[in-house]
């Protein structure tokens, strides 16, 4: 390792700091680091804060599919494309805890309940809580992710009490725009902070694979590790197929080297929070989730279905994990 590196990595280490701070040429220099190098500081950030051998297990539900007023090129619930998908309405909360619960049975120690909405309605909120708060009964972590919030909606489900909020910046400032028309970043940001503010842990990440280059997945982890506080939860999302949407234009699937890197790359500047290897496992072989791990991811979806789209099932995962000797939900 270079004396530069390794004062990044003086930095990195000293958790008290947990820099806010980071400017592209640094990053830059850190992912383009010789592999076993960049994979040796990533390991010590990571051995310093977390368990190696554990990864944590969540699961998804679309608690409200389609439909979406959005045009997120890269969704299949955008009602903008005709992706084939059926819409449905806010399911019961009898039905949402049911699958919670089977979720649980099944390994998952998170249950994170999503609906295509750009915002919420205040009566859909209502429903929301009642969730969160029955799901939370069953001894899991609760997080949702609904799209925009007002402060006040903020408090309400921290008053319910909701664990996280997801809600992902996506992209680089730069690509934003290209993906998604209907809002812009800021609008993202400013949920996060109604989020923090009304004390809920914030999940926040964003997807690769939409076409955008290596100096766009680096702007969006200077974004994340910049934001007033490190999201406690990271989600790293491999796009995963979908048809009739524009993305499909520009979609490039990431050289798997590229995405062990920039996995490595988001646990050194961000020592302390949950680095998921979120949509798109279904594409990646054992020996790359295995590099993922090694690298400083810790948490997984499981589960057949993520939203809409397919996830490798338990068996494959509980299989991958029992042979890298790492613990989980599944023992
Ligand atoms: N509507 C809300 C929102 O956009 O915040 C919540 C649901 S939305 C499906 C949650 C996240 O899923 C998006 O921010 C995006 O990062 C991710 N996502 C959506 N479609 C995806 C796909 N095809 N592949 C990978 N990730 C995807
Ligand atoms: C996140 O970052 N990934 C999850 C969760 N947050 C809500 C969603 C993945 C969706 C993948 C596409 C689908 O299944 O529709
Ligand atoms: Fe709607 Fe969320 Fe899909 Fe965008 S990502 S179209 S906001 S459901």
């Amino acid at each position: 390792m270079d004396a530069g590196a390794g004062a990044q990595w003086e930095k990195a280490g000293a958790l008290a700091l947990l820099r806010r701070d980071w400017n592209r040429p640094e990053v830059n220099a850190l992912y383009g680091l010789p592999f076993a190098d960049v994979m040796l500081e990533a390991q010590s950030v990571h051995r310093e804060n977390f368990d190696p051998n554990h990864v944590e297990t969540a699961s998804l539900l679309s608690i409200k599919t389609g439909g979406c007023p959005e045009d997120c090129g890269y969704c299949s619930q955008s009602a903008h494309y005709d992706t084939g998908l059926k819409a449905t309405p806010l399911m019961d909360r009898a039905d949402v805890v049911a699958t919670a619960q089977r979720a649980k049975d099944a390994g998952a120690t998170r249950f994170c309940m999503a609906a295509a909405w750009r915002s919420p309605k205040d009566r859909d909120l209502d429903q929301v809580c009642d969730m969160v708060s029955a799901v939370k009964s069953l001894g899991m972590e609760t997080c949702v992710t609904l799209g925009m919030l007002k402060p006040e909606q903020a408090a309400r489900l921290a008053d319910a009490g909701l664990d996280f909020y997801n809600h992902n910046v996506d992209t680089s400032p730069d690509f934003y725009g290209k993906i998604i028309t209907t809002r812009i970043l800021q609008d993202r940001i400013n949920t996060l902070a109604h989020v923090r503010d009304a004390g809920i842990k914030v999940c926040c990440g964003g997807i690769i694979g939409m076409g955008e280059g290596v100096e766009d997945r680096l702007a969006m982890l200077v974004l994340l590790a910049n934001l007033p506080s490190h999201p406690e939860s990271v989600p790293i999302n491999l796009w995963n197929e979908v048809k009739a949407v524009p993305v499909n234009d520009t979609a490039d699937r990431p050289d798997p080297i590229a995405l062990v890197r920039l996995v490595a790359t988001a646990r050194i500047m961000m020592p302390k929070s949950v680095v998921r290897l979120s949509a798109g496992r279904r594409h990646m072989s054992d020996e790359l989730q295995a590099l993922c791990f090694l690298a400083g991811a810790n948490s997984i979806f499981i589960g057949d279905v993520l939203l809409t789209t397919a996830n490798p099932g338990a068996e494959r995962d509980a299989n991958l994990l029992a042979r890298l000797g790492m613990t989980s939900g599944f023992d």
